[in-house]
Order: C-alpha cells, then sequence, then structure tokens
C-alpha cells in the first residue's frame, strides 16, 4: 500500500507505512490513550474491532493514496487541498482507532490480534490531536510543506530558474569552487520559508503523540522497531561506532584529495569539508567525484553514465533494466499498469515532486514510480532502490492491511539496494552493457566508487533524525533549528557549512524528508542491512567469489530466499525476517565491513602520514 515515503500526512502514514512495534519499550512505554476503557472487552470483540478497522483503513488508503499522487504530480492549490483533506480524514480515523484500540489493552487477546492493534496504535508518522481544527491545520501544513519543496527554484536573475535536478547536475559535474557554492546556497535558500510551518507543524504532531501516549514524536518513531525504544537508540549507536573508522579513513583521504585539488586555503587539512564540494547537494553520496579520487593504476576504466549513454538506455529502458534483475530472481514482471501510470520524467510543463518515490495506490497490483529520471549510473542504482519497493509491496500484498509493510522500515529502503549491490562488472557484461570485466587488479576503483556512495553517506543517514529527535523532544528550540542542524552535520559527517548561516536560515529543509516528514533512520538501518542480505543472498546463489564482485543476478535460489522474507511483511518482528534470510537475527555491521575490508587497507595506506579527523 502506500508509497515509500512519501508526504503527505498518511504519507506520514505511508511512511512509515503500518508499522509499529510489537513490544513497547518499558522506558518510554506510552501511557494509556485518553479514551478510557468503558468496559473489559472480550477476546472476540479485539478480534472483530481488527477486522472492521482494517476494512476502514483499506478504503481510506486508497483515497489518500490517489489525493497524494496527483498532488505530487501536479502542484497547484487545488491538489494541495485534496491532499490535506484527504490527509486530515486518514489522521482522524487513525487517532480514533488507536484510542478505539486501547480499550483492548487488558483484554488476553492472541499474539497476532495484539500485533495488530499494536501496529494501528503506531501507524501514524504524525498524529494530530483529537481536535478538528488542529488535525486540519496539521494536514495543510504537511501538504504545504510537500509543496514548497516540488516547488522549490533557485532563480539567478527574474526569469532564469533552475530547478532541483538542474543544480543537482551542476553540483554532479562542476569542478568549480564558487559555482558550485552558487548552486549549493541557491537551493537550501529556498527551504527559508518553510521554517515557521515546520515549527508549527512540530508542535501539533508532538500534541498528537502525547494524546496517543508518547513523550513526543521522536519517542513514537523509536517506539517503532519491535524493541524498547531506548535499545534501539543505543543500537544505533552501536552500529555508528563499528563503521565509523572506516568513514573517518574514507574522509580523510577524500579530503586531502580535494585539498589538492582547491587548495589548503579552501579545504584545510584539519577542518570539515566545504559541504558543497562532494558532488551532491547534501554531501550525502560522493559518488560524482570519484574522478577525483579514483586511484591511481587501478580505476576499472567504465562508468555506467557513459555506458548507458553508449548503448542508448532512454529512461524506459533503464526501468526495463532494472525489472529485468527482478524477474531474472524468478519475481514476476511488473503490471501493464505500472508502466502506463508512472512517471519516469520529469513534465517539461508543470511542477511535479522529483523526489523518486514508490506507491503501492490498491494494496494489489496497482504500482508506480515516479522519478525524474536522469540517464546516470547514480540513477540507475536509484531505479533498483524504488523497484525494491514495488516488488516488497506486492510480495505482502496477502498479508492483514496492518502488516502490508516491512519488517521494519528499513528493510523497505534496503531491497533494491540490495539488487543494486549485484550491478557488477559482470552484470554488465551479462546484460550487454559492458564488453569487458576488467580484472582484480581494479577491484580497489571499483570499491572506492561504491564507498563514496555507502560509507559517505552512514552519517547522513545517522544525523537527519538524531537532529528531528532533539527538535521534537523540545533540546533543539526553533531558535536553535539551524545551528543544531551544523553542530550535527558537523560532528558525524565532517562537512561545514561553506558561507554563514544564520537563524534565518533553515538548511534541514532543503532536505526532501523534512518537509517531507519520511523519517530517515531506515536509511541509515537499510546501509547495514543491505550488505548482510547480499553477504547471505550470495551464499545462497553459491557465488563464492569476493563478496565485492558476487551478483546474484539469475539465482532463483537467492529469488526464493528473499521472496520468502518479503511475503512475511510485517507480520513478526523484523529480527525473525532477518534471520530468515541470513540465519541471525541480529544487525550486523561486520558484512559491510568485510565487503570494505580491502579498501580500507588502500585507505589507511594512503592516509599514512595524514592528521585525520576534524
Ligand atoms: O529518498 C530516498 C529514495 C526514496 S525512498 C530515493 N533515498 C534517500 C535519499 O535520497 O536521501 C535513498 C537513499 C537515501
Ligand atoms: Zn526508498
Amino acid at each position: 500500500m502506500k508509497p515509500q515515503f512519501k508526504p503527505t500526512l498518511l504519507a506520514t502514514l505511508i511512511a512509515g507505512g503500518f508499522l509499529l512495534s510489537a513490544c513497547q519499550p518499558a522506558a518510554e512505554k506510552p501511557k494509556e490513550p485518553q479514551t478510557a476503557a468503558v468496559s473489559a472487552p472480550t477476546a472476540e470483540e479485539a478480534t472483530a474491532f481488527v477486522k472492521k478497522a482494517s476494512d476502514e483503513m483499506a478504503t481510506l488508503l486508497l483515497e489518500v493514496n490517489r489525493a497524494d499522487w496527483i498532488a505530487s504530480n501536479f502542484i497547484t492549490e487545488d491538489t494541495e487541498a485534496l491532499s490535506a483533506a484527504a490527509g486530515q480524514k486518514m489522521t482522524e480515523t487513525v487517532v480514533r482507532l488507536a484510542n478505539e484500540a486501547a480499550r483492548f489493552n487488558q483484554t488476553t487477546v492472541d499474539a497476532d490480534t495484539r500485533r495488530q492493534l499494536d501496529k494501528l496504535k503506531l501507524a501514524l508518522t504524525l498524529a494530530a490531536p483529537q481536535d478538528k481544527a488542529k488535525t486540519a491545520e496539521l494536514a495543510e501544513l504537511v501538504a504545504k510543506l510537500n509543496a514548497m519543496y516540488g516547488k522549490g527554484k533557485y532563480c539567478k536573475t527574474e526569469g532564469q530558474c533552475m530547478d532541483l535536478g538542474e543544480m543537482s547536475s551542476v553540483m554532479a559535474s562542476s569542478r568549480d569552487y564558487n559555482e558550485q557554492l552558487e548552486m549549493w546556497k541557491g537551493w537550501h535558500d529556498t527551504a527559508a520559508p518553510m521554517r515557521p510551518l515546520y515549527q508549527r507543524q512540530v508542535e501539533l504532531a508532538n500534541e498528537g503523540a502525547r494524546e496517543l501516549g508518547y513523550a513526543d514524536t521522536g519517542a513514537m518513531w523509536r517506539s517503532k522497531y519491535d524493541m524498547d525504544a531506548n535499545a534501539f537508540a543505543t543500537e544505533l549507536d552501536k552500529q555508528w561506532s563499528a563503521v565509523k573508522p572506516l568513514y573517518e579513513a574514507l574522509h580523510c583521504h577524500v579530503r586531502a584529495k580535494l585539498s589538492e585539488k582547491y587548495g589548503a586555503d579552501k579545504v584545510p587539512l584539519d577542518k570539515p569539508i566545504p559541504a558543497h564540494l562532494l558532488g551532491n547537494m547534501w554531501a550525502q553520496g560522493w559518488g560524482n567525484i570519484y574522478d577525483l579520487v579514483a586511484p591511481e593504476n587501478s580505476d576499472p576504466g567504465y562508468d555506467v553514465t557513459k555506458l548507458l549513454a553508449d548503448k542508448g538506455y532512454d529512461e524506459l529502458k533503464m526501468v526495463k533494466g532494472a525489472e529485468g534483475f527482478f524477474t531474472s530472481l524468478g519475481f514476476a514482471p511488473l503490471p501493464d499498469t505500472f508502466w502506463n501510470r508512472s512517471l519516469f520524467v520529469k513534465p517539461r510543463d508543470r511542477d511535479v515532486v522529483c523526489h523518486a518515490s514508490a506507491w503501492d495506490l490498491d494494496s494489489k497490483d496497482d504500482l508506480r514510480i515516479k522519478m525524474c529520471i536522469q540517464k546516470t549510473g547514480e540513477e540507475f542504482a536509484v531505479i533498483h532502490h524504488e523497484l525494491g519497493h514495488n516488488f516488497y509491496q506486492r510480495a505482502y500484498k496477502n498479508q492483514p492491511v496492518f502488516y502490508q509493510d516491512s519488517a521494519n522500515d528499513g528493510f523497505h529502503e534496503a531491497i533494491g539496494d540490495t539488487i543494486a549491490l549485484s550491478v557488477t562488472p559482470k552484470y554488465l557484461q551479462q546484460i550487454g552493457l559492458l564488453e569487458q570485466v576488467p580484472d582484480e587488479s581494479k577491484d580497489i576503483g571499483l570499491l572506492m566508487k561504491m564507498a563514496l556512495e555507502k560509507v559517505a553517506f552512514l552519517p547522513f543517514g545517522l544525523l537527519v533524525d538524531q537532529w528531528r529527535w532533539q527538535v521534537f523532544s523540545g533540546q533543539v528550540t526553533p531558535e536553535q533549528y539551524n545551528q543544531a542542524w551544523w553542530q550535527l552535520r558537523e560532528k558525524y559527517q565532517g562537512v561545514a557549512a561553506p558561507v554563514a548561516r544564520t537563524e534565518n536560515d533553515f538548511d534541514a529543509g532543503a532536505k526532501y524528508h523534512v518537509p517531507g516528514n519520511t523519517p530517515y533512520t531506515r536509511y541509515f538501518l537499510a546501509h547495514i542491512l543491505q550488505f548482510q542480505f547480499h553477504k547471505a543472498l550470495c551464499e545462497i546463489a553459491k557465488d563464492n567469489g569476493p563478496i565485492h564482485r558476487c551478483s546474484i543476478y539469475n539465482s532463483k535460489e537467492a529469488g526464493t530466499a528473499l521472496n520468502s522474507m518479503l511475503e512475511m511483511g510485517a507480520s513478526q518482528p523484523w529480527q525473525n525476517a532477518l534471520q530468515k534470510i541470513t540465519g541471525k537475527p541480529e544487525m550486523d555491521s561486520s558484512a559491510i565491513l568485510d565487503y570494505f575490508a580491502p579498501l580500507k587497507t588502500y585507505l589507511d595506506e594512503q592516509n599514512k602520514g595524514r592528521t585525520c579527523g576534524w
């Protein structure tokens, strides 16, 4: 059902999907919602309630998804209003049902009914207070922020404007310090007007979360992981500590290379890297500056963007190519409606939310993606990412409504990426894109390119919600929004704003998921999990070579194993889903560390004599 990470309220709902955790945390255990039980209801009544609530949700979801699809594809005042109205209805319904569900808190019910009741209570990403006017206000803010992001433009002069896609292309290819800075500042400045709206949204959503018994919205978000909410935060710290040395080694090397390129006055060797020089608007993926850091004598000598161009791949062919990977594993092809209803190319004549998303309109077969595809290797990976969502959605469609979601939200984000890890030179040759597979002497180059995407992303994946959690809890006040954002970017990523920023700016709002209200920890989880999945599937596919050269293409065994996890949806704790495919119920960063081990050795060698850190 719902689009993965998408904007509006339900989106909100969606974004998180319908999930929630099986066991409520001890430390942040929600208080009973405010509607008190009137009588002691029976287990039969609880089962009947779950059935009724599921039917109501299924009907509403279709309505909300349609409103949101149109609002994101045709940004106008009218579609924004329709999306807000649908979001309001959904929020009111879920809040009402969640409160009704509290009647069964003391009822002894079977584990499955309990899990579905729990899922219902945590279904919203942003809860609203039980007050019609406030719920309407929140829904309007949600729809408006989404539209503002989608319409964002930087105008050099009147009539000479650039959208995010155009600016991102310049960021990717420019090696001119000032030109990159102009793009960076131009885009970040578009977010400033969002600030008062965001602030109000935080107030309203917190009020809603409190009525549901959570300390604040962040506490509610952390409660969705089948474990104690505080234990979840600790688990994140543990995973980050394990991968941090790898990130720091990459940072050190990249900073040295950027300093060579731009000069030590611009990129000092003991300070954070200016955030506009890494080839990406948010410095979250650095693959576009590969040429500046490519290891000598070990460059694989090909570039997927160029291969796609050479073989005449257009947007449609890129999506067909990605679908082909999934069908090679035994998944059925996507339905005709996918091809007729998806958006692949940015329309020339209207504003759309271009941030890539995957949708399941009806929880049956109406799967779609919405993407303004650019014909690059980077976007080829994003297409795999999006289709991962769609194939997951289809795999769990026969689950009860409250289980129509991934095991946890990190799983949803990890599936397509897992497949994209199999887009190796060998695979590119198999599908006729690459003539010759580079020999093993080029592995460091391949690993470097991959690390610039996957390893560079890790701290960003963590910090976005560290900021939001602090904002929701009140630890960061509105007067500190921007300074807190930059403190975290510096602390985790070791990047700094390239020009002075003030509290008139709202730089967090320049990242889609903040105005889009999509929790972001999921991407950090996904970046750890995808390597675990890849390793496990490679073993199942009996690809015994080095893990970074493994491709599960054509392996029906790997496809069957993957599907057995996907079709579980959210019906069991994520630990069980993880066990199903990897044999172990724990998140384990050793898979990503093993994958990049040869690169780590190379980086440590390169960094000898350098002062790392910031
Ligand atoms: O938002 C996305 C996907 C859609 S769920 C394109 N991603 C994050 C981002 O772009 O910031 C994928 C990786 C991180
Ligand atoms: Zn995604």
